[in-house]
């Protein structure tokens, strides 16, 4: 096992880590940022490094200075947490060659699902089902219109750089194609250096249905069951919950099955995501996430595993410590993201927190990086912690989200939990009947 852990990371997420590494008996080292000395994250670590001034380019994604850092500090390994440089290939490599372990999978795994064509080439060979469409990518539009009359419009263009919604463009017919594929080509080429493209059905009213895997590299996975992540908006998750409410037992048993086993096949080592959509009682894979996500405690709180305790294991060099046998999924859960933001307009609100009252009790579990006194800085992302409610069921749960949101008091900026008081009285969410285009439709009715 490591004897210290450099976590290159800030907020909830650096915290969530630390408390691993506590759990291990692993020292931490933290890095900030000038803007962030003041951060929960830095007063709670054994070491900290100043990285560098507010940008993030110029610390959190900074190489040369997170290598210095793990220098400095003499860590044996880099948790990358989530965003920043967790699914950046070439940072792997170099960590690997200045004999820093990175916490994650292998660089050829990172590097494979980042190409979002050979990704879905590779799990479509493992047996994973894939959304209908080009073989590869589309070599011109005469070869992009012959793939979308085979499949039939609407098509989706999608960029094999992209991910994450990025570079993608709907053609509702022949007619748009020329257009579409253009402009998709155009705007690839100046987001990530790439215009390679690819086509697929357009899926009108899919869910978001990811499932949870961890491999070990030895040829062993196990997967820890789903979560639905279709309440988005402008691609960013608000609400994830766990088992999903479209699913039973024999569609979760099927698809974990069958996402296990590919993962296993591939010899995959640590944790990831494989992110599908679900439409008409069917799987389609989109994109497999080399990560750890935000959302993972959703699927800690029903397994009662701790996912990040297990994925420093492996990045160890241990083997799983559990067989899929051993997996149990138990009640209910669901994560609410809750941004420094105002809850109709989503505009950033920065600033001082002058009250901070989490909610307590059975089942309810806050995931935060902030404190009474603590200044939001305007530098990043505006999520500032994760309100986890686990139940015995559905019902419970939703109820003990109603208790512990009106337990929450943060005062001295806007925040999303009213959103999240408004959403729980919604019948569509009591029911569980969503797909990925309700919140949007939703917050232009109100
Ligand atoms: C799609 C799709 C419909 N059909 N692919 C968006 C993010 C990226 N991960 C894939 N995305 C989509 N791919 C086909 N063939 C609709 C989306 C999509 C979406 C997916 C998941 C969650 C939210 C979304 C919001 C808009 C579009």
């Amino acid at each position: 096992m490591f004897d210290k852990v450099l976590i290159a990371n800030r907020g909830e997420i650096a915290l969530r880590i630390q408390r691993a590494c506590k759990e291990l008996g692993i020292a931490t080292v933290a890095v900030h940022s000038t803007a962030d000395a003041d951060a929960m994250h830095v007063k709670l670590a054994d070491e900290t490094v100043c990285i560098g001034p507010p940008s993030a380019t110029e610390s959190y994604l900074n190489i040369p200075s997170l290598l210095a850092a793990c220098e400095i500090s003499g860590a044996d390994a880099l948790h990358p947490g989530y965003g920043f440089l967790s699914e950046n290939a070439r940072f792997a490599d170099i960590l690997h060659e200045h004999g820093v372990t990175f916490i994650g999978p292998s660089a050829e795994h990172i590097r494979l699902m980042g190409d979002k064509i050979a990704a879905k080439d590779t799990v479509k060979k493992l047996g994973i089902p894939v959304v209908p469409g080009s073989d590869g990518a589309v070599t011109s539009e005469k070869h992009a219109k012959k793939v979308a009359a085979e499949i039939g419009y609407p098509v989706l263009i999608k960029a094999a750089a992209g991910g994450g919604g990025r570079g993608m463009k709907v053609a509702q017919s022949q007619e748009d194609l020329g257009l579409a594929l253009s402009t998709a080509k155009t705007e690839s080429k100046a987001a990530f250096g790439d215009d390679t493209m690819y086509l697929e059905k357009y899926l009108g009213r899919p869910r978001h249905i990811e499932v949870q895997v961890i491999g070990d590299g030895h040829g062993n996975a196990v997967h820890l069951g789903e979560r639905d992540c279709s309440l988005q908006r402008r691609h960013q998750k608000v609400w994830e919950e766990a088992p999903s409410p479209a699913l039973n037992n024999e569609q979760r048993e099927e698809i974990g099955q069958i996402v296990s086993t590919a993962i296993a096949d591939l010899h995959y080592s640590g944790v990831g995501t494989v992110e599908f959509l679900y439409e008409n009682g069917e799987f389609y894979f989109i994109e497999m996430n080399t990560r750890l996500q935000v959302e993972h405690p959703v699927t800690e709180m029903i397994t009662g595993l701790d996912i990040v305790i297990e994925q420093i294991r492996i990045a160890s060099g241990a083997p799983l410590s559990i067989t899929q046998d051993e997996v149990r999924m138990n009640g209910h859960a669901i994560e609410c993201r809750i941004n420094a933001e105002n809850a109709s307009t989503f505009i950033p609100s920065p600033g001082k927190i002058t009250y901070f009252h989490p909610p307590g009790g059975l089942g309810v579990r806050v995931d935060s990086g902030v404190y009474a006194g603590y200044t939001i800085p305007a530098y990043y992302d505006s999520l500032i912690g994760k309100l986890i409610v686990h139940g015995k069921n559905r019902n419970e749960c939703m109820m003990r989200l109603k208790r512990a949101l009106g337990e929450f008091v943060i005062d001295g900026i806007e925040t999303t939990i009213p959103l999240f008081s408004a959403l729980i009285n919604e019948q569509d969410i009591v029911n569980g009947l969503y797909d990925i285009h309700w919140l949007e439709k939703y917050l232009e009715k109100h």
